[in-house]
C-alpha cells in the first residue's frame, strides 16, 4: 500500500530507452511529487545522466538491494527485468507500475488505463501492470461507446510506429532510410526485413495459431480492463515506418444501433479523448500530428452497414506517452490521490 506523502522516492527503471526517457520528462512536465528521483538501466549505462528539472541525475545499475526506500518504481526495462525485479521491489514496499507484459493476465495483477477502469488500480498486491500501447488507445476511445451500447464484437487493425520496439528500432528506421537514399546495400537487424518504405505484419512473436503475440495481447487485454469477456477482438498488427504515434482502424459490432453523429457527440464527451473529423476539411487524426499529445485522437467515424449495428473509426495516439510512460504515471498519480483520500 502507498503511504500519504507529500513527495515520494520514485524509481525509473529502463531509464535510459524510449519509454523510461519519456517517463522522466513527463514526471518533469505533470510536476510529479518527486523527492528524490533514482534512474536504473543495466551496467552498460550506469554512471551516464539524464536531465531532471535542470539537474543530471545519475543513472545506476539495476540490482536486487536498490529498492529500499523507494516508494513508487516506474519499471520498462523489458519483461524479463519486470518478471526478476518487480517481485522484489514490491517486497521491499515499492508498489511498482510494471510497463512489460510480464505481469499484465496475472489474475492477482489489476490491468489498468484510468479512464477506463480506475477502480481496479486499489485491488494491487504491489504490482500494477500498464496495458500494451495498441490495447490503452482502443479502450479509451471504445469504453465510452462499450457504456452507452454495448460492443459485441472489435475488428480491428494497427499501423504501429518504430519507437514501440525502442531506441535501436527507431535508430533502424533512420540508418535503412539514409542508406537507402543514398544508394548503400540496407541492413537489417532489429526487424525481420527492411522497415524504411515498407510495412510488416508482424510484431512481437508468432504463435502456433499464426496469430502474433501483440494480436493476442489486444485479445486478452481489452476483455480484461473492459472487466467484460463477452467481448469478442480480433486483431491484425502491422508495423509501419512511422516513428511515434500508433493508428487504428477499428470496426465495432454493437448490440444497439449508434449513428454516427451519436458515437461523435459521446465521445466528444468521454475522457482523455479528442474527435477530429472533418473530412471534408481533410480533419482526421494522424500519428504525426497526435505525436507528442496526450489525449488519444479519434476520427473517420462512419456507419457500416454491411453488419448489424456496426461503426468505423480511425484511432490515433502517442505511443509512448499514452501507450506507454504517460498511462503508467496517471496510474501512480491516482494512487497517490487514493492514498490521500484514505489518509483524511
Ligand atoms: P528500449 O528503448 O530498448 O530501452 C530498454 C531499456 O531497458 C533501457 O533503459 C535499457 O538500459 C534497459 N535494460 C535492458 N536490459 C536491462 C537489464 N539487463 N537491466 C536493467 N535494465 C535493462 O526499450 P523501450 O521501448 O523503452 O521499452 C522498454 C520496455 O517497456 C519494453 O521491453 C516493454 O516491456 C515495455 N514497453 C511497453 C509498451 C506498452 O505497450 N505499454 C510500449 C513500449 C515498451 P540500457 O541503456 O542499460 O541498455
Ligand atoms: N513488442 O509491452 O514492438 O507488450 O511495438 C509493446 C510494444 C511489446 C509490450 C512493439 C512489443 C510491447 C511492442
Amino acid at each position: 500500500m502507498l503511504k500519504s506523502k507529500d513527495k515520494y522516492v520514485v524509481a525509473v527503471v529502463g531509464a535510459t530507452g524510449a519509454v523510461g526517457n519519456e517517463m522522466v520528462s513527463i514526471l518533469e512536465e505533470r510536476n510529479f511529487p518527486v523527492e528524490t528521483l533514482r534512474l536504473f538501466a543495466s551496467k552498460r549505462s550506469a554512471g551516464s545522466t539524464l536531465t531532471y528539472k535542470n539537474k543530471e541525475v545519475v543513472v545506476e545499475e539495476l540490482t536486487e538491494g536498490v529498492f529500499k526506500g523507494i516508494d513508487i518504481a516506474l519499471f520498462s526495462a523489458g519483461a524479463q527485468r519486470s518478471n526478476t525485479f518487480a517481485p522484489i521491489a514490491a517486497k521491499d514496499g515499492c508498489v511498482v507500475v510494471d510497463n512489460s507484459s510480464a505481469w499484465r493476465m496475472d489474475p492477482e495483477v489489476p490491468l489498468v488505463v484510468p479512464e477506463v477502469n480506475p477502480a481496479d488500480i486499489e485491488r494491487h498486491k504491489g504490482i500494477i501492470a500498464n496495458p500494451n500501447c495498441s490495447t490503452i488507445q482502443m479502450v479509451v476511445a471504445l469504453k465510452p461507446i462499450h457504456d452507452a451500447a454495448r460492443i459485441k464484437r472489435i475488428v480491428v487493425s494497427t499501423y504501429q510506429a518504430v519507437s514501440g520496439t525502442g531506441r535501436d528500432a527507431m535508430e533502424e528506421l533512420t540508418q535503412q532510410t539514409r542508406d537507402l537514399l543514398t544508394f548503400q546495400d540496407v541492413k537489417v537487424s532489429v526487424y525481420p526485413h527492411q522497415i524504411a518504405f515498407n510495412c510488416l505484419p508482424h510484431i512481437d512473436v508468432f504463435y502456433e495459431n499464426g496469430y502474433t503475440k501483440e494480436e493476442i495481447k489486444m485479445v486478452n487485454e481489452t476483455k480484461k480492463i473492459m472487466g467484460d469477456d463477452s467481448i469478442k477482438v480480433t486483431a491484425t498488427t502491422v508495423r509501419v515506418p512511422v516513428y511515434r504515434g500508433h493508428s487504428e482502424s477499428v470496426n465495432v459490432e454493437l448490440a444497439k444501433k449508434l449513428t454516427a453523429n451519436e458515437v461523435r457527440a459521446i465521445l466528444a464527451e468521454a475522457p482523455g479523448v479528442i474527435v477530429y473529423d472533418a473530412p471534408q476539411k481533410n480533419v482526421y487524426p494522424l500519428p504525426f500530428y497526435a505525436s507528442g499529445k496526450d489525449e488519444v485522437y479519434v476520427g473517420r467515424i462512419r456507419q457500416d452497414d454491411t453488419v448489424e449495428n456496426g461503426i468505423n473509426m480511425w484511432i490515433v495516439a502517442d505511443n509512448l506517452r499514452k501507450g506507454a510512460a504517460l498511462n503508467a504515471i496517471q496510474i501512480a498519480e491516482k494512487l497517490i490521490e487514493n492514498a490521500k483520500i484514505k489518509n483524511d
